[in-house]
């Protein structure tokens, strides 16, 4: 008998609802039908979650100094540690840097013991490096922090502006929305994508705009002006709920489209387009992500884009307005309970007495925090420089993911007491330690999470954890009880935290705040068990029911005077410039099927597929000025670190820049944490880092060998100056290179394959000394345990193929040494749709055979783009874009992720 339960997607801010069916030890996914996010569809990720519910890799047992220990043990220790450095030093001696992957009740806890309990504010978050920025613009603008909109106003709008988001990678369900409603609307709504890169989102756009990185305030400063000029001020908005707008206005106008062009790059032509489509659409959504706000003036961009629409009054209304996506599960749970350093809980400020003393009163709470905390950067300054004694790092992985991520490692190492609590056990982070706690991972963890358009549901466990692994509210409130917070910290469940919560939102709130789920505040059990998912505002007595809310419909923002505020947006560009001794700029961001450090999505074979290794995208121009040849290794470099990763030439890089993925850290690649390179540079209002825009050197690498490898066996090391390991079904696929000869190919096999030199093994090889080309297949009783392919050159061989073969237990090994398929069969290609297992060679047949026109069409003949749908966009580009089609139909590596 299968049983489903239906919780949410541990992955992006879209939130979809998920349909786990569990038979047995079988779980099977699914879209939840039902659930207003997604309706019942699921991306590549989402798909897979299945894949990462092995049990493998986990940490199963609370461990103090890389032993297994009690639980008793090691929350006595932490909360000994902990009590020590503040009797000692302060409550400012000690911090917290938590997740926006957590639940909300997991972070309500945490910030609670530290802003209420402990009495300081240092509790930071990942966010802080995700969507800080968005708070501080929508804080600035609104005198909250709220998101205007809902999901469907990008299915409603006549025009949706892209700004800084890879949305057909990273929000993968809100782009198939707005596919589909463009499909249906006859290509309504027009969409414009501002990236410097082209991207697969731009597979979509009608107008793609290449600006200069960081100059998107010079773009919108230069609209602000245009509205005006153009007559689309709406005066009675502006007059009536709004200030600020003649300072902002003479500010823009300084934007002449001539100043705009030369500051963005962008030809006048291009730039007319975009005002005039913007001009002419009244029902325009602005939606923005990391392109925006990781940026050193990631407010005034906010600010700049929010200023076009408080001066049409296109807000609150369906179809327009200025939409921040979250990027994490929870980032706007997180927000809800204050788990940002400045912010105190239920959206109240720690600079407001008069929410001090609601918050005080409602916890009976008593060391109130005063201050702002550290904000992450800072944090883990002070941890550096010792005045932090200890810290608790809660689902987050900062080792890879903060800017200057070798200091931030030196900081971890410094530091007197570390205390991670994670659910895999070997992360770059877990391996500072001193005090590891096993959390639970997604399927036995219960409680709710909030999406990007304010809507809450419920994530549900339906299974137990391995090992000890523990819920994070649970640990969390276990050391509070150790360090004498008992009383306050009493919850028997993730309800009864929720409830504490929503309570908290009502609080003497009287619709003076925007964070309203007082209506939950005595939800019982059972209903939180069974809760549907809503939308907030829901203050006691709202009806609960689903339906879509908008805020500002009314004019009504919750500054002191009640307007919204215009905010003059001066440019600054990009905080670091280029030198000649760093003249490339280092953009950084994700890929379609990896989810930051990779600790989850790197252990599903069907997501390693589609890109293999990490790499760094370059202009052709510029890769032949740096001598760098397709599929070649590059070393980006500059003072505060180095990574090694494969070059990807394409036009679709502007020149000057470089761009690489965040995923791939110690456990994946000899050398590709790109976190290594990025400035500690700030915006100086919300305190994210600049993660897209670092000077840095390219330099070409010319290894004395290349090879490509298969192997059941995961390596326990690897001695080669550049390697990525990607899991597989049935082993790992690894890419390797060495700045300096071997003399013994038979023995660096064996030792990749993990055969001791002695063990017994058929080595079935073939050797050309005069090209130094050396393939093997290893064969120990019956099976192939291994097969790798050198040469001086990067390996040509047809991987996807080798792949499928080496997983295949009646695979011939010398069918394997060819490296690629026979003449009668065809090479797959690089791996497109990995629900349906297609290849970019399959995909190209059939459109020259058939005489292909449409994705559908693709989709009907080959299968590739039917399942979740993710690589639409990619099956458009190969139908589009000829020169890629001439290039993938080689079995080479030359493009890793086109
Ligand atoms: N597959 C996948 N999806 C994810 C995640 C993941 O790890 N993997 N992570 C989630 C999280 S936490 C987040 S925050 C979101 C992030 O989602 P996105 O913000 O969409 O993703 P990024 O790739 O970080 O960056 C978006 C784009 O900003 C562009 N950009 C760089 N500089 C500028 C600039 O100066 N101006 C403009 N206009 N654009 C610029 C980059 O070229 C890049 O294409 O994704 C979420 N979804
Ligand atoms: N250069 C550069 N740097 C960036 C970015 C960029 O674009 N460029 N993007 C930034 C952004 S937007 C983000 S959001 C961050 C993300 O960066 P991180 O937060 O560091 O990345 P994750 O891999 O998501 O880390 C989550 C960790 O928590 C663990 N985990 C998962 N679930 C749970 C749980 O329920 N409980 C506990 N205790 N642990 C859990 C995972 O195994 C993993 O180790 O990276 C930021 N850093
Ligand atoms: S779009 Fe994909 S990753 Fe994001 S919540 Fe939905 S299924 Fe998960
Ligand atoms: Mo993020």
């Amino acid at each position: 008998m299968s049983e489903t339960v239906n919780t949410t997607c541990p992955y992006c801010g879209v939130g979809c609802g998920v349909s786990a069916e569990i038979d047995g030890d079988d779980v099977s996914v699914s879209g939840d039908k039902s659930h207003p996010a997604n309706f019942g569809r699921l991306c590549v990720k989402g798909s897979a979650l299945a894949q990462v519910l092995a049990h493998e890799e986990r940490l199963l047992c609370p461990q103090i100094d890389g032993a297994c220990a009690s639980s008793d043990e090691a929350l006595d220790l932490v909360a000994k540690n902990l009590g020590e450095a503040i009797a000692e030093h302060g409550p400012d001696s000690i911090a917290l840097y938590v997740s926006g992957q957590l639940l909300t009740e997991d972070y309500y806890v945490a910030n609670k013991l530290m802003k209420g309990f402990v009495g300081s504010a240092n509790i930071d978050t990942n966010s802080r490096l995700c969507m800080s920025s968005s708070v501080a613009g929508y804080k600035r603008a609104f005198g909250s922090d709220t998101v205007p909109g809902v999901y469907e106003d990008l299915e409603e709008a006549d025009l949706v502006v892209l700004v800084g988001s890879n949305l057909a990678w990273c929000h993968p369900i809100l782009y198939q929305r707005l596919a589909a409603a463009r499909q249906k609307r006859g290509g309504l709504p027009k969409v414009v994508n501002i990236d410097p890169r082209r991207t697969a989102t731009s597979e979509i756009a009608d107008l793609h705009l290449s600006l200069a990185p960081g100059s998107d305030i010079a773009l919108f400063n230069g609209l602000l002006h245009e509205l005006q000029k153009a007559g689309r001020r709406d005066r009675k908005f502006v007059a009536n709920h709004t200030q600020g707008v003649d300072e902002a206005l003479a500010v823009a106008k300084k934007w002449s489209e001539e100043k705009v062009a030369a500051q963005t790059g962008l030809p006048l032509k291009d730039l007319r387009k975009f005002y005039d489509l913007v001009v002419g659409n009244d029902k325009t959504v602005t939606l923005y992500s990391q392109g925006v706000n990781q940026s050193s003036a990631g407010t005034d961009k906010v600010n700049a884009i929010v200023n076009t629409h408080l001066l049409t009054g296109r807000i609150g209304k369906p179809g327009c307005g200025p939409f921040s996506v979250t990027g994490q599960p929870n980032a706007m749970g997180g927000r809800e309970v204050g788990g940002l350093a400045n912010m105190l809980a239920a959206h109240m400020e720690l600079g407001n007495e008069a929410h001090r003393a609601v918050v005080k009163k409602f916890w009976n709470a008593p060391r109130l925090a005063s201050q702002p905390g550290l904000k992450a950067v800072e944090l883990f300054q002070a941890i550096h420089d010792g005045r932090i004694k200890a810290v608790w790092i809660i689902g987050t992985n900062p080792v890879d993911s903060l800017p200057d991520a070798d200091f931030v490692r030196a900081a971890l190492q410094k530091c007197p007491f570390v205390v991670v609590s994670d659910v895999v056990e070997k992360t770059d982070t877990t391996a500072f330690a001193d005090v590891l706690l096993p959390a639970q991972a997604w399927g036995e963890k219960d409680g709710t999470v909030t999406n990007s358009e304010r809507r809450i549901s419920r994530q549900r466990g339906f299974r137990c954890g391995p090992g000890e692994a523990r819920a994070d509210w649970q640990a969390i409130c276990d050391v509070a009880k150790r360090m004498g917070f008992g009383e306050a910290f009493s919850f028997d469940g993730p309800a009864a935290i929720f409830r504490e919560h929503a309570g908290l939102s009502g609080s003497e709130n009287e619709g003076t705040r925007d964070f309203d789920i007082s209506a939950f505040a005595g939800v019982s059990d059972v209903d939180y068990d069974a809760l549907a998912p809503f939308q907030w505002p829901c203050p006691a007595g709202a009806a609960t029911e689903v339906k879509s809310k908008r805020f500002f419909a009314d004019g009504k923002f919750f500054t002191q005077s009640g307007r919204a505020n215009f905010i003059a947006a001066s440019f600054h560009g990009v905080a670091a410039k280029t030198d000649a001794s760093k003249p490339y700029l280092l953009n950084t961001g994700r890929v379609r099927d990896q989810w930051h450090t990779m600790t989850r999505t790197g252990r599903a074979q069907n997501l390693s597929q589609h890109i293999a290794e990490p790499y760094a995208e370059l202009h052709p121009l510029d890769a032949a000025k740096l001598g760098v040849d397709a599929a070649g290794l590059v070393r980006l470099s500059n003072k505060r670190g180095s990574v090694i990763l494969r070059a990807q030439i394409t036009e679709r890089q502007r020149r000057g820049c470089v761009f690489a993925p965040i995923h791939w850290t110690d456990q994946f690649a000899a050398q590709a944490r790109v976190g290594a390179l990025i400035a500690p540079v700030v915006d100086p209002i919300s305190g994210q880092p600049e993660s897209k825009a670092t000077p840095v050197a390219i330099k070409p690498l010319y290894p004395a060998f290349y090879a490509f490898a298969l192997t059941r066996k995961k390596p326990e090391s690897l001695d080669c100056d550049y390697w990525a390991l990607a899991r597989i079904e049935g082993g790992w696929r690894i890419e390797l290179a060495r700045m300096k000869a071997l003399a013994d190919w038979d023995l660096f096999a064996r030792k990749i394959f993990g055969l001791d030199a002695a063990e017994d093994c058929d080595m079935i090889a073939m050797r050309d000394d005069k090209t130094g080309a050396y393939r093997c297949v290893a064969v120990r009783g019956g099976e192939i345990v291994g097969a790798i392919f050198i040469d001086r050159a990067p390996v040509a061989a047809s991987r996807a193929w080798l792949c499928e073969q080496f997983t295949h237990s009646e695979a011939i090994p010398l069918a394997l040494l060819a490296g690629r398929p026979p003449r009668t069969c065809r090479d797959p290609g690089r791996k497109i749709c990995v629900c349906l297992n297609v290849g970019a060679n399959i995909i190209l047949d059939a459109v020259a055979e058939k005489n292909l026109s449409s994705a559908d069409a693709v989709g009907a003949a080959t299968g590739a783009g039917t399942g979740c749908g993710s690589c639409r966009p990619e099956i458009e580009r190969l139908l589009n874009d000829p020169a890629l089609a001439a290039s993938q139909n080689s079995s080479f590596v030359k493009r890793v992720n086109e």
